[in-house]
């Protein structure tokens, strides 16, 4: 198993020399001969009772850049806290636009995902989910269902999802004329139409097993379920009974799902605190 050594390219640039993250040296996970701990338990990255370079386990495995109100990156730290996989989760420390951010995501978005063991970093979380449920195929939840028909349902709520809701949720949260502000509430609606009718919610959107499809929608319900009956007076998922039942059932889903759904209200809260609504004309309506 190769030991690697590579600085994450924030880290390097940030880097002032000396005993930087730099010069951290990362053997493999399961490098440890004396480690007993079991393959899924991967919070405590306790060392090695002997501490010898070749026998410490890597800290991490890489950096996922995320902001927690992001619902992209969101949908990524959903499989890293219930796999508990060892990656780190970091704000981009210099911005989203700055140089330096920029090589690491050229499009100065998050989530992106750099890896410590071949300096390799993914970007868009689609992607990234896949890699991690891949690599981390050994820890349960798989996030893969057990048919392939259930397999497609989960892609294809996740393609919905990154076509016809994710691109059109700025309409909800920034400063837009009334009129593009409606076409991303139709499109959003229609596209939310379109999923009553695709997921199962039984119950989860593609069978008895969390998938790729629930974690690319919820993060992304928040906002709209949040957002458009408080400053819209809109209720999206009023007349979708199973894609609000299954929404629901999603935010105490696991303990994961718990810690996404605070992460993202409280940013959407830390929104509402900054007037960020307020600025751009919106009164708080009465949510029923
Ligand atoms: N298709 C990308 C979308 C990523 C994206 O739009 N991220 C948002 C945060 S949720 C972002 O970084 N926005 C900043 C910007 O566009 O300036 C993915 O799936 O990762």
């Amino acid at each position: 198993m190769s030991a690697a050594a590579f600085a994450c390219p924030l880290v390097a640039l940030l880097s002032t020399g000396g005993t930087s993250r730099n010069s951290t040296k990362y053997s493999s996970f399961h490098a440890c001969p004396l480690h007993r701990c079991k393959k899924n338990s991967f919070k405590t990255a306790t060392r090695c009772s002997l501490d010898l370079d070749i026998f410490q386990e890597k800290e991490r495995d890489g950096i996922l850049y995320s902001l927690p109100v992001s619902n992209f990156s969101a949908r990524c730290r959903l499989v890293i806290y219930a796999k508990e996989i060892p990656i780190e989760i970091q704000t981009p420390p210099t911005g989203l636009k700055s140089e330096e951010y920029r090589k690491v995501n050229p499009f100065g978005k998050v989530p992106a995902l750099w890896l410590a063991d071949n300096n390799l970093t993914l970007l868009e979380s689609e992607v990234i989910n896949e890699y991690l449920i891949d690599k981390y195929m050994h820890v349960s939840p798989s996030f893969i269902p057990k048919t392939a028909e259930n397999r497609a349902i989960a892609r294809l709520v996740s393609r919905i999802h990154d076509l016809y809701i994710g691109p059109y949720q700025y309409g909800l949260y920034r400063d837009v004329a009334m009129t593009e502000r409606q076409s991303c509430f139709d499109a959003g609606r229609k596209a939310m139409q379109v999923l009553e009718s695709v997921v199962q919610a039984t119950p989860y959107v593609a069978g008895e097993r969390i998938s790729l499809g629930d974690v690319a929608l919820f993060p992304s319900l928040v906002f709209w379920e949040y957002l458009a009956p408080r400053y819209y007076g809109w209720y999206p998922l009023e007349k979708l009974p199973k894609l609000r039942g299954w929404f629901h059932f999603m935010k105490t889903e696991s303990a994961a799902s718990e810690k996404v759904y605070k992460e993202v209200m409280e940013g959407l809260e830390t929104w509402e605190k900054n007037g960020r609504f307020e600025k751009m004309g919106l009164k708080q309506q009465r949510v029923a």
